[in-house]
């Protein structure tokens, strides 16, 4: 009974981030730039075939990444709560099975030079960011972020 219990908040807080996430992207496309507080910005980097993260490590609640496509090609952000190990791969081997988990932020793809912001309220613990598109992943993009 108690293990459902803390496994029941455990989701309430899963829900709640999601939401945040969700609203916090909104406020961005509808607004532009918003007044109230940013939070710790953190720099993203994509590039053919890696991911760099500046900082590594960031204190718990409103994160702002920065996110730089370096080319040459397409590339996307998926950024995940949980250990790299625990992703798991689709049948295709080449690709995350991202409906098995609770993304917390999805930047879509988009071209070489561009630089967009998402923006998450992120509780404490390790999460992933990765681009998904096939075979990019195995190639090297992913990386770590760390929420104390
Ligand atoms: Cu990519």
């Amino acid at each position: 009974m108690q293990s459902a219990m803390r496994r029941l908040s455990f989701l309430a807080g899963r829900l709640s981030l999601v939401v945040c996430a969700v609203l916090a992207s909104t406020a961005c496309s509808s607004s532009g730039r918003s007044s109230h507080a940013k939070g710790t910005v953190v720099r993203v980097d994509e590039k053919d075939f890696r991911i760099v993260v500046r900082p590594k490590r960031v204190p718990a609640g409103n994160v702002e990444l920065v996110l730089r496509n370096d080319g040459p090609v397409t590339h996307e952000l998926i950024v995940v709560r949980g250990r790299r190990s625990h992703l798991p791969l689709r049948h295709d081997g080449l690709t995350i099975d991202e409906d098995a988990l609770p993304e917390t932020g999805v930047l879509e793809g988009a071209g070489p030079g561009h630089v967009r912001r998402l923006r998450l309220q992120l509780m404490p613990g390790r999460y992933q960011l990765f681009c998904n598109m096939a075979g990019h992943f195995l190639a090297g993009m992913h990386a770590e972020l760390v929420v104390d």
